[in-house]
């Protein structure tokens, strides 16, 4: 077979300071290795304003903006890159939708999370959506990688 494989997509993971909290390192790690996801990089850090505002800049504006950088900004959060066929597609379903209230059961995000009544969606986890927000986001996170 000639070898017409090319590098393995990438996607940016990060386990948000809730997730981080409520102990849930491990377990959200465990989703993605059990689904066949490989971990390629991972880091632990304490997030400073300058780095959010560059990963969440498409939001920059929006009502819950202000809010979810000081969540971000609450605790430390952890970041790693996962590789895979369409691992990006892959996670985001892993993750389920944005609102923990009406995420799919199964999801990380309906298994483990709920509206906490604050003004930003407090879900434990961040994916990339697109090859071009993943690979801009590991530069941020993962810079050189
Ligand atoms: P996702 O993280 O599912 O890609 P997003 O990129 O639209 O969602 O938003 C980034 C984060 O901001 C999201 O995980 C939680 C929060 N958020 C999004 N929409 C919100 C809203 N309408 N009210 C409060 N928080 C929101
Ligand atoms: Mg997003």
């Amino acid at each position: 077979m000639t070898n017409t494989a090319s590098s393995p997509q990438r996607t940016l993971v990060l386990i948000k300071p809730d997730g981080v909290r409520r102990g849930l390192v491990g377990e959200v790690i465990s989703r993605i290795e059990k689904k066949g996801y490989s971990i390629s990089a991972l880091r632990m850090l304490n997030a400073d304003r300058n780095l959010l505002e560059e990963h969440y800049a498409e939001h920059k504006g929006k009502p819950f903006y202000e809010p979810l950088l000081e969540f971000m900004t609450s605790g430390p959060i952890v970041a790693l890159i996962a590789q895979g066929e369409r691992v990006i597609e892959g996670f985001r379903s892993l993750a389920g939708t944005t609102d923990p209230t009406v995420a799919a059961p199964g999801s990380i995000r309906g298994d483990l999370a709920r509206d906490q009544g604050t003004r930003v969606v407090q879900n434990i986890v961040h994916g990339s959506d697109s090859v071009e927000s993943a690979e801009r986001e590991i530069r941020i996170f993962f810079p050189g990688l």
